[in-house]
């Protein structure tokens, strides 16, 4: 019986403090952004007040040219896809220097008429260091066709586990770590930051153990921190972290990348699809909504932004209408619970020293 009332207790309080965060990240700018589209603003790191929409597109396919690992993905694909997602009311879409698809959704979205200043564009560079990340930021902006970005992130702590940058950054020849990369990459990023060339910045794949190590800095916290993150991978604590210190958490490969596989190294494993999941499924009719609507209403109801990937524009449409259900307490936990043994998609940040 106590037991029980300690369960129901945390339950409460977990429930509540989700449905507050989800509240209280959701602001209606109404000026520079689609009216209807939910978005929360930035905290740190920013000029001002920026806005970033909760559903953005993804424009990185994990899959090759020879067709294995899931769905290829290069400029024509990130043509179609950003001009149809413009066309569909999304507004912000996730972009890279390290993708393939840049130049196609520059392409994108000026064909869609959409004026610049009406969207959000996120880009990234990786740790290589200062110099480095001021010259790929230029090239960011030529391929991107504009003079600013929106939200500019450092990519990835270090080299992913299981590949190596060739050749190797100055800032990480010789030394066994890659926080002289980190931090310089870091203070050009604050740099554009001044210049006023960005609008927010921040970080992805960043463990605490990253985060902590920029707040030594004395300097400025990310805005946004973008991390895998999907019923079968959440790392519950960096969330809780993230939120605590302002940072907004920004989901990637919200859908376990849905064309389930994961690389292992040497070969493609693939995962049970997260879409077909028979409690996902259960759920799904019980709200009257499609799996994927069930997957990403769980991530908003904790406080999370997300950028689901899909060429189809029914399913753009369909990602964009998740504001009018809610999930209960008890069906937010048993998507919570979810889990699968091979279940990171991406390699692990963690082990990036
Ligand atoms: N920061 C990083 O290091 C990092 C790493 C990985 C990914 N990302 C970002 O996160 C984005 C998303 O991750 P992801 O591309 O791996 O995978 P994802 O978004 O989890 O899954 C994409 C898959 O979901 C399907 N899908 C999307 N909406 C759907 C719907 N409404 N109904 C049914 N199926 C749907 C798509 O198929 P259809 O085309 O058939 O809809 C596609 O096969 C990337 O594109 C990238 O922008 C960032
Ligand atoms: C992109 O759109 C064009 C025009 O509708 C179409 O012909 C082409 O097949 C599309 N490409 C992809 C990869 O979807
Ligand atoms: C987070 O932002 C709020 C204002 O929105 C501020 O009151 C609070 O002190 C901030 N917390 C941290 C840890 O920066
Ligand atoms: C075409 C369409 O239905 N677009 C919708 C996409 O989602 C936003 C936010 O919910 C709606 O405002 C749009 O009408």
């Amino acid at each position: 019986m106590f037991s029980l009332r300690i369960i129901l207790l945390g339950l409460f309080i977990s429930t509540f403090y989700l449905s507050s965060d989800a509240k209280k990240h959701t602001r209606t700018s109404g000026k520079t952004l689609h009216s209807q589209e939910p978005v929360v603003q930035l905290k740190n790191a920013v000029h001002g007040k920026v806005f970033m929409p909760v559903m953005g597109l993804g424009t990185k396919g994990a899959g090759l040219l020879d067709g294995t690992g899931g769905e290829y993905w290069g400029n024509e694909q990130g043509h179609n896809a950003t001009l149809a997602w413009l066309k569909a009311g999304g507004r912000r879409i996730d972009s890279s220097s390290d993708y393939i698809t840049q130049d196609g959704v520059a392409t994108g979205w000026i064909a869609s008429g959409v004026p610049r200043s009406k969207i959000f564009i996120t880009s990234k560079i990786m740790s290589i260091g200062y110099d480095e990340a001021l010259k790929t930021f230029d090239d960011i902006l030529a391929s991107l066709k504009t003079d600013y970005i929106d939200l500019l992130l450092i990519h990835w702590p270090g080299d992913k586990p299981g590949t190596v940058t060739k050749p190797v950054p100055a800032c990480k020849k010789d030394k066994s770590t890659w926080t002289d990369c980190r931090v310089q990459t870091w203070k050009a990023l604050e740099h554009l930051f001044k210049q006023k060339k960005v609008h927010a910045i921040g970080v992805s794949n960043f463990g605490v153990n990253h985060l902590l190590e920029i707040f030594n800095l004395n300097s400025l916290i990310p805005s946004v921190n973008q991390v895998e993150f999907h019923p079968y991978w959440h790392e519950d604590e960096l969330l809780d972290f993230c939120q605590k210190n302002n940072i907004t958490f920004n989901s990637y490969a919200p859908l376990a990348s849905a064309d389930h596989a994961t690389f292992l190294g040497t070969s493609w494993n693939p995962i049970p699809d997260l879409r077909q999941h028979p409690d996902v499924i259960r759920i799904a009719e019980k709200y009257h909504k499609s799996s994927v609507q069930i997957l990403l209403r769980w991530q908003w109801q904790q406080g999370i932004v997300m950028n689901p990937r899909t060429l189809n524009p029914a399913h753009m449409i369909e990602n964009l209408s998740i504001f009018d259900f809610k999930l209960s307490k008890q069906d937010m936990m048993i998507l919570s619970y979810i889990n699968h043994p091979m279940s990171k998609m991406f390699p692990d940040p963690r082990l990036i020293l």
